[in-house]
């Protein structure tokens, strides 16, 4: 692992992470007596560089700068992370696509096509474990950083990469969260049969990506571990978007058998053709399911509740809608007797979710196991106090913008803590990484900052 310096955001604590660990008499380890999550940072000593700009990139190294990776994150000078100007609300601030994206990451500006840029990128790699990068295919290469030179400088490095394909007839392009969507079999199953594909809200492309590329690294180093060596990783976006998706793969390989008999379709007795068709908000686990209307809908546009008539709970599911008759009567008692039926029946049960609201309904069916879901705006998310007690809803302080919302970690270790830290400002960290990394010299740094590979072009021109 990289050796551990100090820094401002004092995310690296590598005296902690040596402590031995406290045995039992039977020489096992005792748990920890600290509080949960708060014993120590579980990627403590790791240290990215961090090429990444956008969403997937970003997302997998801030995942692992909260569990205490020292992330420094290498930007253009003068212009950073396209994103910092992206959908800007706070005139003169980063914008929030930055900064919910690049919290507790160190940024330092550099001109990587300069001389003297490649010559501090050259010592960076040497000095760390993990080389992340989301470019356009190629890019990395054309700055002279391939897999080849990487490896003579630093052996150990473990380079991740995020691209939109595989290798393939597509791998030459760029691509971005809808793109893959659509090309990962998501946006062919999501929406109504009867209207255009859809894509989803959630970033499965990007920061699903994202994910997946973590748990590469993790992956890789753990293999470094024994092996002493660095490898690639190469998470493509339509891949990752596929395996999110398997459960549509699952259904086209059941539509050769017969009709894919949990779709609402299959009730309204629609052919099926010969491709996994759009589902609406059937449920996808065998079990049939819904959003139905709730008290105040559909003037509120999110007074809605997911219910799922789940077998084992059918009777208390009768009782609660007031048809008791259903749980006996032949017509209705087993899940395969109810699916020709299921528009009918989602009918009745709406009936009863509109006397309720969703929190009302939610909590009748939670007695009787009844699974359910109200429809959460991002402002009841927002304002959920119990989501601010786990830290996964955090406020964050930031000089520029002051206050905002933020996602936090929504991975919870008992170990390792994982506090969110502002994201870094352009270059916010330039000399502190030059220095205490890279042991350059105040006169060393001084002719760095003079050469322009650290600077944007128009304050090069005024130092000179
Ligand atoms: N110094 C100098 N040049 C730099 C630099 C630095 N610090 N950082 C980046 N650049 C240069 C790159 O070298 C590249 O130059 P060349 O084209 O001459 O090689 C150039 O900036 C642009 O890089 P790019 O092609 O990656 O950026 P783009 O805005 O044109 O494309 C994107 C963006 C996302 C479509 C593309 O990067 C991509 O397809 N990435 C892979 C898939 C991906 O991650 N998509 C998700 C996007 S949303 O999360």
């Amino acid at each position: 692992m990289a050796k551990a310096k100090k820094s401002k955001l004092k995310i690296v604590k590598a005296k902690k992470a040596k402590k031995p660990v406290a045995k039992k008499a039977n020489g096992l380890p005792s748990p920890s007596k600290k509080p949960f999550g708060q014993a120590g940072l579980a990627l403590d000593g790791v240290r990215i560089l961090d090429f990444t700009h956008v969403q997937s990139g970003p997302t997998c190294t801030q995942l692992l700068a909260w569990f205490g990776a020292d992330v420094i994150k290498i930007e253009r000078p003068g212009i950073g992370d396209i994103t910092r100007g992206q959908l800007v609300d706070v005139k003169g601030a980063d914008s929030l696509y930055f900064t919910m994206l690049n919290h507790n990451k160190r940024s330092i500006t550099i001109d990587s096509k300069h001389k003297k840029g490649k010559e501090i990128l050259d010592r960076l790699i040497k000095e760390c474990d993990v080389l992340v990068e989301n470019f356009a295919p190629g890019a990395l290469d054309r700055m002279g950083l391939t897999w080849e030179h990487i490896h003579k400088l630093n052996p150990r490095m473990i380079v991740a990469s995020v691209k939109g394909f595989g290798p393939g007839p597509y791998e030459d392009c760029k691509v971005y969260e809808n793109v893959a969507q659509c090309t990962g079999g998501s946006a062919s199953t999501t929406g109504f049969r009867d209207g255009p594909p859809l894509v989803t809200g959630a970033q499965i492309g990007d920061s699903g990506t994202g994910l997946h590329l973590a748990l590469g690294i993790v992956t890789a180093l753990y293999q470094r571990s024994r092996t002493g060596r660095g490898q690639k990783v190469l998470c493509a976006m339509q891949d990752g978007v596929l395996n999110l998706a398997r459960v549509k793969l699952r259904d086209q390989q059941r539509l050769k058998h017969g009709p894919l008999t949990e779709f609402s379709q299959y009730g309204e007795g629609i052919p099926f053709g010969d491709a996994v068709p759009r589902a609406g908000n059937d449920s996808g686990g065998g079990q049939p399911g819904r959003i139905l209307k709730c008290k105040g809908a559909p003037q509120d546009p999110n007074a809605y509740i997911y219910f799922i008539t789940q077998a084992p709970v059918w009777e208390p599911i009768c009782d609660v809608i007031g048809e008791p008759t259903w749980k006996t009567d032949p017509e209705y008692a087993t899940p395969k007797a109810r699916l020709p039926k299921l528009n009918q029946i989602f009918s009745r049960i709406e009936q009863w979710t509109m006397t309720k609201t969703k929190f009302e309904a939610m909590e009748i069916l939670n007695k009787y196991d009844i699974p359910c879901g109200p429809i959460l705006s991002m402002k009841e998310l927002a304002e959920d106090q119990s989501l601010r007690k786990t830290g996964t809803v955090v406020e964050v302080d930031h000089p520029k913008r002051g206050k905002y919302l933020s996602v936090g970690n929504p991975i919870k270790l008992s170990d390792s803590i994982s506090k969110v830290k502002r994201s870094p400002l352009l270059g916010e960290h330039t000399d502190e990484i030059l220095k205490d990394v890279l042991n350059y010299s105040a006169k060393e740094i001084a002719d760095i900052k003079l050469s322009g590979a650290i600077t944007a072009p128009e304050k090069k021109e005024k130092a000179a």
